[in-house]
């Protein structure tokens, strides 16, 4: 297809320019293939086309305003539009805008980067993070994890430790090793998932697996223990690592309940085991504090890393390796032979400095903590009187809102429905992302929002709620 008559060349194309909605879509849908996306389904109906962002809004081709409360895709914690970070880029572009860290050397952000993660990352009980191994995302992280586990317990010649425990539910990444540390079922049947040496538990989801009459700190309880019943069904001399999201994301803002984490702290010390901590979404401040084990007050050995450390403005992912993997590592290991042509990117850890700069600045795990995050808690609180609402939750600045059937018996929707894609249409319509996980509807806005923003947003979210119930009313499904 000649497209030359289509659309500008990028460097053409201004802020505010008129774009041809309807040619970049045809142009997507013929050479684009998106990711987790039915791509027979997006050529018929087109994708919104975003153009432009500021703040907490993005602007579509049609130059309408939309408030983005899920910061990209969980990324852009400091809001868009910040200058600091592209003359960050561009000065370390214009310096040093690549050179590898193989072979023995080295580039400065990246070692300045390793040395600020480090002093950000609390050490519990004596145990601290002096070392930092980079990536480019998420995925490629936790595909490092497997590999440094699994070299970890080689050298202390327990080779037979090589099983990895996560949950159902959870979302590692999409590399084989990712979507195989993941629980999504969906994701596992497509390439003959899960590799070898990966099991599941249930996930800490109280709302779905507690039991009638059981308190939540009970389940809490109950869940942590089927790890413990899981190293036992496999061999505890068998098992080499837990890994879990402090609070699973991508499968619907799961907030566990308070007594979980310690319990599988115990869990993990009584039989030896490493215990992955991945913060893709909620390190740098989304909790509350620079790190989510923080929080909770556990103990991981390795910490997954990507999204917020730059804000989303440009790819890095990484490890945070912990003193007692280190050791061995730098002690018995010889060479690690992992790595990634971007480890150490000097462009994006110049970006990631500058963006825990400016975060460090306007203080926004603090924010989070002591003004932004308890706020949105009281502004969801009120929509548990909405008649579709059978659950609202907040943890940090993330929230989850379970929509339902019936509110006394919180009998949920039939999922053919799709009562939670409906909403987020209604989202969309509306000028506001919000998130649907089935029918549970998510947002983590950026963490620059002020007081009057998330009272916007409330307006929004009421909006879209009230226009779901229409539907469903109307349809008849729901009385
Ligand atoms: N771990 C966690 C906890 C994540 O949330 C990854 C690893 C993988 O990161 P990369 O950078 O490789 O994508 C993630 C990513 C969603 C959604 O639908 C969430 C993620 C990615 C894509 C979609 O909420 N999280």
């Amino acid at each position: 297809m000649n497209t030359s008559n289509i659309i500008a060349p990028p460097a053409l194309v201004k802020r505010d320019q008129k774009h041809d909605t309807k040619a970049i879509q045809k142009l997507d849908s013929a050479h684009y293939f998106h990711p987790f996306t039915d791509l027979g389904d997006s050529a018929q109906h087109g994708s919104r086309v975003i153009t432009r962002a500021d703040n907490i809004y993005v602007w579509d081709s049609e130059g309408n305003k939309i408030l983005d409360a899920m910061s990209g895709l969980w990324c852009v914690n400091a809001g868009y539009g910040r200058k600091e970070l592209a003359d960050a880029a561009y000065q370390q572009m214009m310096t040093l805008p690549f050179y590898n860290s193989f072979f023995q050397t080295t580039n400065v952000p990246a070692v300045q980067l390793a040395a600020k993660l480090s002093s950000l990352a609390p050490s519990v009980d004596g145990r601290k993070f002096d070392h930092v191994f980079f990536s480019s995302s998420g995925s490629e992280s936790n595909d490092t994890n497997v590999r440094m586990v699994r070299r970890y317990w080689d050298l202390l010649e327990q080779p037979q430790r090589k099983i990895i425990i996560s949950r159902q539910n959870a979302y590692h990444g999409s590399t084989m090793a990712g979507a195989s540390l993941g629980g999504m079922s969906g994701m596992h049947a497509q390439g003959d998932l899960p590799i070898p040496n990966i099991a599941h538990i249930e996930q800490p989801y109280y709302f779905e697996n507690g039991q009638p009459g059981e308190s939540k700190a009970d389940f809490g309880l109950r869940a942590a223990r089927w790890l413990e019943e899981k190293i036992l069904e496999l061999g505890a001399d068998k098992v080499a690592a837990f890994i879990a999201e402090p609070v699973q994301g991508a499968g619907g803002v799961i907030v566990p309940p308070d007594t979980y984490w310690p319990e599988i702290q115990r869990i993990v010390d009584k039989y030896g085991i490493l215990l992955i901590s991945d913060e893709v979404i909620y390190a740098f401040g989304r909790l509350g504090h620079w790190f989510a084990y923080e929080k909770y007050g556990y103990k991981p050995d390795l910490v997954t890393f990507a999204k917020a450390v730059t804000s989303g403005y440009i790819p890095l992912g990484g490890v945070m390796v912990g003193d007692r993997v280190a050791k061995v590592l730098i002690e018995k290991g010889g060479e690690f032979n992992h790595g990634y042509t971007y480890s150490g990117h000097p462009v994006a850890c110049a970006v990631a400095l500058a963006n825990l700069e400016l975060m460090e600045r306007e203080n926004l795990p603090g924010r989070v903590k002591d003004d932004i995050g308890p706020y949105l808690a009281e502004r969801f609180e009120e929509l548990d009187a909405h008649p579709l609402v059978g659950l609202a939750e907040t943890v940090g600045f993330s929230a989850g809102l379970v929509l339902v059937k019936n509110k006394a018996t919180q009998e949920m929707f039939d999922p053919a429905l799709g009562v939670g894609m409906m909403c987020r249409n209604h989202c969309f319509n509306n000028g506001l992302i919000m998130r649907a996980v089935g029918d549970r509807m998510i947002i983590a806005p950026p963490l620059v929002m002020t007081r009057a923003q998330i009272d916007d947003m409330m307006v929004l979210i009421r909006r879209c709620l009230d226009a779901t119930l229409d539907d469903l009313r109307a349809d008849g499904k729901l009385a």
